[in-house]
């Protein structure tokens, strides 16, 4: 059973088209690809009535990713191209049901690409794969919710059972999941977050106390400085660009640190603005830096070290009342920077002197400064103690907790920080437990449970595992594919609450379930009458969404009817008081729990149906540093950069402009020049000479990791503004590159931004 497609897949190979990557982002080209995905997908109904709701208040939340919704007036607009993507493909009108299933064999069904799966429409009833089956077969739900229950009852303890969450899941269902794993006697909750920001939570909860970012989008408006450092918002988060242009109009200076010129970046035509429909555009970033992947603990610290050295030649750039009254361990930190040689940091950053004191510059001189950040931070060996360097310039200067300034890690998932808040995380603290005991009536297990890499790791090395998946697509998004691939097939049982077909569902236990959800897009009706659920975006605010369309078939269950029809079966012998029948029957129950259990949430049915939600407290945001010492902490960590080895190049996994996550949508990357492919890599044309490689020549790519090796065949190597000794391709392709044990220090975040590989040319 192949892991991963390979050359059979009817798209390889076939339609390869590159040219120069446009000079902007945005523009009319944005409505019309939106357009193109959501009508020719869904038809033409379907697609209008959801896009019509999208991001509406009282609509539904976008299922693409967490940037806030504005907070005063909305256009009849509020979505960007890809969030019509995420739409067209969960709303399309192609089905699959239980002849499809008959029709193909899980081998045949694991040789297609992920573009191909995302074609097939949506899942429409529970199907099981018996022991030894070549196909899915039909299962009830009643029968599905039994086999869970009696291949759970088999375990020697709850902690064999392992319940992962992807950050689509709404605060209601993300309650309910980690309260039935508790209750069942386990925190093995890994989650998404592990492979995304989780570096992020770890480096700001040291740092500030609080594991999530402290500004709001009126604080970005009111900026003077805007870092994006290793992000890119034209695909990932595109309506973070109407907030730089409006930060831009008013004067905000904004810099792009990547290894990559991103075409968001450099320019911005507002989608919805007549005159740059028609071509102009804002210029967005003032200064790009380009540093090597890999290269930014080094750069954050120059820039702390030049600080330092300006404040010693008697200028004043440290904000001493702001460190004096609210920070702790300023003495080692500058202690740190000073022993270190600036040969060594600049050798570490490959950048000139001069771009580290544009830098320091502009850090002096303003202090309304926010930094953003995404993946091109955290998935990195040195993620951790890169966000504290990048922090402590925030506190050295004052540029936290006030207007204008702080830090803004751009979530991934549409509600993946709030599915922390609900207590979806393998180490939740200890105020957290007492209160699901106290109105539960249930011993809550203490022993920390297993993040995603660790679950992997347990199940590979212990057969007869039960994995239970709400969403998401954990064989294609963790690394190492065969091996991961291997940790699945050694489990009992591995269930899947889904909406689309995906690769894990191929690559499977000894049993495996798939078990159909609701969408966002999509009308939940229980018992009660029409329900609603509730997310919270990267800027902390909470707010409700509600499905406007008819289900894409009458079997479905929403994920919070799976959960509870899950729990009942699965914890009938169990001694706790949770009333699952209730709250399938009505999701305002779960609400007025969560209001008992978590902090902040009082009045949440009322307050989260107001128009636009509710802000939760960040005490970040008012300066009170919730950190063992009550202050904020400097961090001070050693300079640790991956450089490639002699003979080898540093890989970064990216995504294109077509996908989502493991969901391909379409095979170009319009912003990067590339059309028609994706097994692509971008390569600087000195390394390509170097290797005697010419541009579309066919390679393969290894990696290598203590000794190890691992290789995915069959690329295209095509030039690119890359710096020398970097090169990029797409995941998920490229997970199989990734080894399982190499991860951010700390968090455990597989490093799958910097990679050790050699590229090899193909000999036919
Ligand atoms: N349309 C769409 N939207 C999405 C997603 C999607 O797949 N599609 N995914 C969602 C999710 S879950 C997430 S987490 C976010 C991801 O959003 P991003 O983090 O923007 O996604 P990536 O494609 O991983 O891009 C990483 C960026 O970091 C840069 N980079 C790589 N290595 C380094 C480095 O060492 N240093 C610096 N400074 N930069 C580096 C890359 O060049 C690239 O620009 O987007 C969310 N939104
Ligand atoms: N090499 C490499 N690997 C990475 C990354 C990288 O940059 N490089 N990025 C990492 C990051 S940031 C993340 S967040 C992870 C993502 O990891 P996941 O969250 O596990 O993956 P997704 O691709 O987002 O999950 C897609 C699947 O979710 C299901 N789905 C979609 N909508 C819903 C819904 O509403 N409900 C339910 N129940 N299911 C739904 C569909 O069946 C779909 O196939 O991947 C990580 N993996
Ligand atoms: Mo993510």
């Amino acid at each position: 059973m192949p892991t991963r497609p390979n050359e059979n897949t009817p798209e390889t190979f076939e339609k390869l088209n590159v040219s120069t990557p446009p000079n902007k982002a945005g523009g009319a080209s944005v409505v019309y690809h939106a357009m193109k995905h959501a009508i020719g997908k869904a038809g033409v109904v379907r697609a209008k009535d959801a896009l019509t709701k999208l991001n509406q208040k009282g609509g539904f939340d976008c299922p693409s990713c967490a940037w806030p919704d504005p907070d005063g007036h909305r256009s009849a607009f509020e979505f960007c191209e890809n969030g019509a993507k995420a739409i067209a493909s969960e709303t399309t009108a192609a089905r699959i049901d239980a002849k499809f299933f008959a029709e193909h064999s899980l081998v045949e069904l694991a040789e297609m690409s992920d573009y191909w799966h995302d074609q097939q429409g949506r899942l429409t009833e529970p199907m099981v794969l018996r022991e030894g089956a070549s196909h899915y077969s039909p299962i009830s739900w009643d029968e599905a919710f039994g086999l869970i229950a009696s291949e759970i009852g088999e375990l020697a303890s709850a902690d064999e059972a392992i319940f992962y969450t992807s950050g689509r899941a709404s605060n209601e269902a993300a309650f309910l999941y980690q309260l039935l794993t508790r209750a069942l006697g386990t925190n093995n909750l890994p989650d998404c977050s592990n492979m995304c920001h989780e570096s992020s939570g770890l480096a700001l909860n040291q740092s500030i106390g609080v594991g999530k970012g402290t500004v709001s989008l009126d604080d970005l408006k009111n900026a003077e400085v805007i870092l994006v450092i290793g992000q890119n918002p034209g695909t990932n988060h595109p309506r973070m660009l109407s907030t730089l242009q409006q930060a831009k109009e008013k004067g905000a200076t904004i810099v792009s640190i990547n290894p990559l010129r991103e075409a968001g970046l450099v320019a911005f035509a507002h989608p919805q603005r007549v005159t740059q429909m028609l071509g102009g555009k804002t210029p967005l970033a003032d200064l790009f830096v380009r540093v090597p992947t890999n290269g930014d603990q080094a750069l954050f610290q120059a820039i702390g070290k030049r600080l330092l050295e300006m404040e010693e030649s008697g200028r004043t750039v440290v904000d001493s009342d702001f460190i004096n009254e609210f920070t702790a361990g300023y003495g080692e930190y500058r202690a740190a920077l000073k022993s270190i040689s600036w040969a060594e940091l600049l050798d570490a950053c490959d950048l000139e002197m001069s771009i580290i004191n544009e830098l320091a510059e502009l850090f002096a001189s303003k202090t309304r400064i926010i930094s953003c950040w995404a993946m091109g931070l955290t998935q990195h060996r040195n993620a951790v103690a890169t966000i504290r360097d990048l922090t402590n310039l925030h506190l050295l200067r004052g540029a936290i907790g006030k207007k204008g300034a702080g830090m803004c890690p751009v979530r991934g998932h549409s509600n993946v920080q709030g599915d922390r808040t609900m207590g979806i995380f393998e180490h939740m603290p200890e105020w957290f437990y007492a209160a699901l005991e106290k109105e539960f009536k249930f011993e809550c297990p203490r022993e920390i449970g297993f993040n995603a890499v660790q679950a992997i790791r347990d199940m590979k090395a212990n057969p007869g595992r039960v994995f239970v998946a709400l969403g998401g697509n954990f064989l294609s998004a963790t690394p190492d594919t065969e091996y991961t691939a291997e940790a699945l097939r050694n489990c009992r049982l591995t269930v899947h609450i889904s909406t689309k077909l995906n690769r894990s569902h191929l690559i499977t236990g000894k049993q495996a379930l798939i078990l159909p959800c609701l969408g966002r897009s999509e009308k939940d009706v229980q018992a009660s009458g029409e329900q609603w659920v509730s997310v919270e975006n990267s800027m902390g605010i909470v707010h409700s969404s509600s499905g406007r369309i008819p289900p894409a078939s009458e079997m479905l269950k929403s994920e919070v009817a799976i959960i509870c029809g899950m729990a009942k079966k699965v914890l009938k012998d169990r001694k706790c008081e949770i009333d699952w029948e209730r709250f399938e029957t009505d999701y305002s129950t779960i609400r007025e729990v969560v209001e008992r259990v978590v902090p902040g949430f009082e009045n949440y049915n009322e307050k989260a149906r107001q128009p636009g939600g509710f802000y939760l407290y960040n005490p970040a945001k008012e300066r009170v540093f919730e950190t063992a010492s009550g202050k904020a902490n400097f961090g001070v960590s050693e300079l640790d950069i991956e450089k490639p080895e002699p003979g080898r190049m540093l890989l970064m996994t990216i995504r294109s402009h077509d996908q989502f996550n493991t969901t391909v949508y379409g095979l170009n990357d319009r912003y990067r020049g590339i059309r028609g492919e994706r097994r692509i890599v971008f390569m600087n044309s000195e390394d390509m000479n170097r290797l005697d490689l010419n541009a579309e020549d066919e390679v393969d790519v290894y990696s290598y990791f203590k000794g190890e090796e691992r290789v995915t065949r069959l690329y295209q190597v095509i030039p690119y503004d890359i710096p020398k000794s970097c090169i990029a391709m797409y995941f998920p392709e490229a997970n199989t590159l990734v080894p399982i044990d190499h991860t951010a220090k700390g968090s455990e975040t597989p490093a799958s931004k910097s990679i050790q590989v050699e590229v090899r040319k193909r000999v036919s």
